[in-house]
């Protein structure tokens, strides 16, 4: 039995006796918590006043400046300041009151999704309620009556209000102890943004092709990791309010996917895998068990892991542009002629400063590691899962130091090399590619 297997098989066994006796301390107003604080990565958590046995949290709709990573801001709309707002944390059986104040140009409501809750509490403008005017304060008052990752997010003028950023987590934690103890538990929101290069604010009138893709509205390598300690359990909790569904993929330990809005599911209702799609106004979320190494984890849409990018250029897959690229110069100064032998070539490019893009416009790929560069962007970080960390450390614990012998490594730079078995090339057709030049091996440079 490998490594990987053994913790599969055996991982509730393994960690009822690793469980850190700090988590197990913590109290909470409803008795002693059995679960971690959830963890939102890039985000935070909205304090609460206990009021006469309600718990009262008081939201603010409001304009901010965002980042979504250093060197690209815009104007958003969010909460309390920020986008995605506050995670707000609570357990199953609490009442809660959410105070709501307008503080944008124009009306709006939050939406409880998937909230089971008085139907005038569900925050449908027009339906439901009166619309919260600009300045007005309105109250929303419920009984928490189950468990489960949960979002929150305007119910008026939608598409322009989640466009621009409105929307949060609601998490409640399930009045029973989980059977299998958690512990760490993280949330993210997946959304989509078209900030057009150059330009300062969100465009809501773009249906599907957006330039950002974000996890709690950040791009890689903005993005904390999610840092966990070997053989802890590690739940991730993944809501998607954008306008794709995204298959959210993890490499290293396959994960169960455990529940989502409904609450957490019944163990025989568990599924092992490695991607989970995550559908628009969707939760999922995943457990497993944390595994030394730095493990991707991101969508597997590979257009959702890039930053801004025109979508309508013409393919320079093997297209020899020598000739073609200082006549093009003299029309567009600076121009650089790219893509030939792939897009790897454009992180460099960025990198050197060769290469300047539109104003407050992040590079398409983007991310250094420890050995080069990663060329990514958007909806990608890192599980960082180390032997030694202690129990609640969550800070970056840098680069994996990987064994000895453990590395794939170069063992030869003659493309000639070995006598690999490949199959016979096709006759040739009558395709024109076929008069073209073949694609040379590697960069020539310009
Ligand atoms: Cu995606």
């Amino acid at each position: 039995m490998n490594r990987r297997d053994f913790f599969l098989n055996t991982g509730a066994a393994t960690l009822a006796a690793t469980v850190p006796a700090a988590a197990l301390a913590d109290a909470s107003a409803s008795g002693p918590r059995r679960h971690p604080k959830v963890r939102t990565l890039n985000g935070w958590t909205l304090p609460f006043q206990m009021k006469g046995g309600v718990k009262e949290f008081h939201l603010v709709a409001e304009e901010i400046e965002h980042e979504f990573a250093p060197g690209t801001r815009a104007k958003c709309w969010g909460y309390n300041g920020s986008t995605p707002g506050p995670t707000i944390e609570v357990n199953e059986g609490d009442r809660v009151r959410i105070l709501v104040t307008n503080r944008l140009p124009e009306h709006t409501t939050i939406h409880w999704h998937g909230i089971d809750l008085p139907s005038g509490m569900d925050g449908v403008g027009g339906l439901s309620q009166p619309h919260i005017k600009p300045g007005e304060t309105y109250v929303y008052e419920f009984t928490l009556r189950q468990h489960g990752t949960h979002m929150y997010h305007p119910h008026a003028d939608e598409m322009v209000q989640m466009a621009v950023g409105m929307m949060g987590l609601l998490i409640i934690h399930p009045r029973q102890a989980e059977p299998e103890r958690i512990d760490r538990d993280y949330a993210l929101l997946l959304h989509n943004w078209a900030l057009h290069p150059g330009t300062w604010r969100p465009d809501p009138s773009v249906m599907t092709d957006f330039d950002l893709w974000t996890f709690n509205s950040r791009v890689f390598p903005a993005i904390d990791p999610i840092v966990a300690r070997s053989g802890e359990r590690v739940r991730i909790r993944i809501g998607n309010l954008s306008m794709h569904d995204h298959p959210i993929h993890m490499h290293g330990p396959r994960f169960w996917v455990t529940g989502g809005d409904g609450g957490r599911w019944p163990r025989n209702l568990w599924r092992t895998e490695v991607t989970e799609t995550v559908a628009v106004g969707q939760t999922r979320d995943i457990e497993f068990i944390a595994q030394a190494g730095d493990w991707a984890f991101h969508c597997h849409k590979s257009h959702h892991t890039m930053n801004a990018m025109g979508h309508d250029v013409p393919n320079t897959l093997g297209v020899d542009q020598s000739g073609v690229e200082s006549e093009i110069r003299k029309l567009l100064p600076g121009y650089m002629a790219m893509g030939e032998t792939g897009m790897a070539e454009h992180q460099d490019h960025t990198q050197m400063g060769h290469m300047p893009g539109p104003e407050n416009t992040l590079p398409m790929m983007m991310g250094v590691g420890p050995f080069g560069n990663l060329e990514m962007g958007g909806m990608f970080t890192v599980v960082k899962v180390r032997d030694d960390l202690k129990a609640g450390d969550y800070s970056d614990p840098g680069w994996y130091p990987h064994p000895e012998g453990t590395v794939a490594r170069c063992i030869s730079q003659d493309p000639d090399f070995g006598s690999p078995v490949r199959r016979e090339p096709l006759p040739p057709g009558d395709a024109p590619m076929n008069q073209a030049k073949p694609m040379r091996h590697g960069h020539e440079g310009h």
